[in-house]
């Protein structure tokens, strides 16, 4: 590789071609590339004596079995990721010299990584939790990391307390109990003592912490950060993703279902879909504000415990993000991919956010002990697809074979290069901010309020939504063994609405509040779910059916769903094929035993002609379990005869029709409203 334009001037996807390798038809060999002609026997002095010492094959093949591991991400352990690309719509050069968000005929590939954030790297994906979003943006001008979250708000101000809040909400040191939850003491304790953890525990107990799919989640950058133009005027910025599927939930009786029936259920929804060329897409927005304007707000812009609400700063949508192909090696790429929101381009710079100012020392620092060594870079994941020059050398794992005997700057034997580039060359400079203070550890005046934005989310959500948020205060303070602890809680989030802490504690035998109460009246439609966007696409229904069902109307039924973007699966006794009464065949997909009411976001039930009394109270389960999460149910034929006979017939969200084209009309509208809370359950 001689050539430097092989490895820095092509394509990320040629790029990483270069790293692939396809072991399929090939030879054993050892690592130093001897042919092998035995791989299932060690070396032994005789056939039932002691392994030889001399044995290199299985000392080699053993000592690499025993490094496999690298130590898991110390949050953010468990994720999943895939390829794709961005576009930006138009040039965005008013605010931004960024050259990826110049040109919308050009695009950028990107990695994005999603990941819960307590658990370890084998814990189940659809616990209460916050989720990553981490975009790697490969530009031309070098890597740009979003390292962004599902939710807009932090638990924390100031980065020095991260090793706190973590500590606070992973597994109890002493019986590493419980695995990825926030239902335990110490959780809450710290919630208790540190108040400005308030808002984001409102979104944690929030449908937001248990999304449906990762391709239905909204990202947030989180922290403050600047655009910068070329002529260096400068404007605070928030980012945004916004799913193109709308943002929806599981309930939290379901997402605790699926943990054992589908621990991978979130990484199988993407993996499958981007498989089936359904492309997952959201779409880049920003929120601006003018640098004259830092102090307008009744909330400081530069502390992560605040949102900037939509309705005030309004979100512009600039580019889309599509993801369009899986990983090859889930070691390789996902886990050895490393973000920092440090890695900037020219024209986005940072702010004082004291926990932004955290992050960008902490990344950096984490992949040296999890990647073992300063080369993390060079791992072909983590390559910027523009040429990389400068005096570092050496290290752990060093694959560039630096040339010439000059490894230092300022020089004359090597004409003083390499040399930083000027800006009109793309040399990054940082925004001259103006700063000045006396050293000092202390909270803003205006980083104090805790309470108002947590009341204004509470005051946005549906009766559905704040009916969930209740029942989670009540389940994860229900696991909290400290009447202390509850009752302090109670007594903080009386700050929030005297309504909600009341529910509560009456639930968690804690004495209900008698002060407390917040004059917010506001709200932010923005933030609700029940305002997003709802539409039919990539859902999963279950179709209940088994022999003797009739072929042409069910035929019918499947084509049209599937055109609408709808997934059905047959779900039936056993595997294999079922036949309709004109001997229509068809593949079952699934039987009870191997799938599950939780996993389907419909269910369609048609029975058939031979149904006995195990189908019946196995199709019963699976109905029942759907209405009460809500779901949407549709029957037709023996199906509909058999639900009309059922309270669950008149339920909200439940279509019974034997008329083919008018039932998929109605079927797929209710699909579309994915949940129908007006059910009395
Ligand atoms: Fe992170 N965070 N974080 N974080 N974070 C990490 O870096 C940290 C914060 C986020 O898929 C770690 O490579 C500190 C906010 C994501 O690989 C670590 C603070 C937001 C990911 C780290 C924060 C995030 C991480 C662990 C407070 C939302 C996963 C492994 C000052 C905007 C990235 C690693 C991936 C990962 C530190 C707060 C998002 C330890 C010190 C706020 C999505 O460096």
């Amino acid at each position: 590789m001689s050539d430097e334009r092989k490895i820095n001037e092509i394509s990320k996807n040629e790029q990483l071609d270069l790293f692939r390798v396809d072991d399929k038809g090939k030879k054993l060999t050892t690592n130093q590339g001897l042919k092998m002609a035995e791989d299932e026997f060690s070396l032994k002095a005789g056939e039932r004596g002691p392994t030889l010492m001399e044995d290199f094959h299985f000392r080699e093949k053993v000592t690499h079995f025993d490094h496999e591991r690298i130590p898991e991400r110390v949050v953010h352990a468990r994720g999943f990721a895939a390829h794709g690309v961005f576009q930006v719509y138009e040039s965005m050069q008013k605010y931004t010299m960024a050259k990826f968000l110049q040109n919308p005929t050009a695009t950028t590939p990107v990695f994005v990584r999603f990941s819960t954030v307590v658990g370890s790297r084998g814990s189940a994906e659809t616990v209460r939790d916050v989720r990553g979003f981490a975009t790697k943006f490969y530009t031309e001008e070098g890597v740009f990391d979003l390292v962004a979250n599902n939710m807009p708000v932090f638990f924390i101000q100031d980065g020095i307390k991260f090793p706190d809040i973590v500590h606070a909400i992973k597994p109890e040191p002493d019986n590493e109990m419980p695995q990825a939850s926030s239902a335990h003491d110490t959780y809450w304790d710290f919630v208790a003592n540190n108040q400005e953890s308030a808002h984001m525990t409102m979104w944690l107990m929030s449908d937001r912490a248990i999304p449906r799919s990762f391709r239905m989640m909204e990202g947030f950058g989180v922290n403050t950060f600047r655009f910068v133009n070329s002529a260096g005027r400068a404007y605070f910025v928030k980012f945004h993703w916004k799913p193109a599927l709308g943002v929806h939930s599981l309930v939290w009786d379901e997402a605790q279902k699926i943990s054992g029936k589908d621990p991978d259920f979130h990484r199988r929804d993407l993996w499958e879909n981007i498989e089936k060329g359904n492309y997952p897409e959201f779409e880049l927005g920003v929120q601006i504000i003018d640098d004259e304007d830092e102090f307008k707000y009744d909330f400081d812009i530069l502390d992560a415990t605040k949102l900037w609400p939509e309705e005030v700063v309004p979100v512009t949508l600039i580019g889309k993000l599509t993801l369009n192909r899986n990983v090859d090696n889930v070691f390789a790429e996902t886990e050895q991919v490393a973000f920092h929101p440090g890695h900037v381009v020219p024209g986005i710079d940072f702010t004082n956010d004291p926990l932004l100012q955290g992050r960008l020392f902490s990344y950096t620092d984490t992949q040296l002990i999890r990647l073992g060594g300063p080369n993390f870079h060079e791992i072909p994941i983590n390559r910027p697809i523009c040429p990389f020059h400068n005096n570092q050398r050496d290290g752990y794992h060093r694959q560039t074979i630096n040339v010439g005997k000059v490894s230092y700057h300022k020089n004359s034997l090597a004409g003083n290069t390499p040399r930083p580039a000027s800006v009109a060359e793309g040399g990054y400079v940082h925004y001259q901010e103006k700063v000045e203070g006396k050293k000092i550890r202390a909270r803003s005046e205006s980083f104090k309020d805790h309470f108002s934005q947590a009341t204004l989310f509470w005051n946005s959500m549906s009766k559905a939504e704040k009916k969930h948020i209740i029942e989670a205060f009540s389940f994860e303070l229900g696991k909290v063994k400290s009447q202390s602890v509850k009752q302090q809680i109670v007594d903080m989030f009386a700050n929030v609405s005297l309504e909600l802490a009341k529910t509560f504690a009456k639930s968690i035998g804690a004495i209900s509040p008698k002060s407390g109460g917040s004059n917010i009246t506001k709200s932010s439609p923005a933030l609700s779910q029940e305002n997003t966007k709802k539409k039919p696409d990539t859902r999963k229904v279950a179709v209940i059916i088994t022999n003797g069902f009739n072929g042409p109307d069910i035929r019918f039924i499947l084509d049209s769903l599937k055109k609408t973007g709808v997934q059905p699966e047959v779900i039936s006794e056993n595997l294999g094929t079922i036949k309709g009464s004109d001997g229509t065949q068809l593949k079952v997909d699934h039987t009870f035993l191997t799938t599950h009411s939780v996993l389907f976001d419909a269910v369609y039930i048609v029975r058939g002609s031979s149904v006995n009394k195990r189908f019946n109270k196995d199709a019963g389960l699976f109905v029942y379990e759907a209405f009460s999460h809500y779901k949407p149910i549709g029957a037709t034929h023996e199906g509909k005869k058999w639900l009309e006979t059922d309270e669950m017939g008149q339920g909200k969200g439940v279509v019974l029709d034997n008329e083919p084209q008018r039932f998929v009309t109605e079927f797929v509208k209710a699909i579309a409203g994915h949940r129908h809370w007006q059910r009395q359950l």
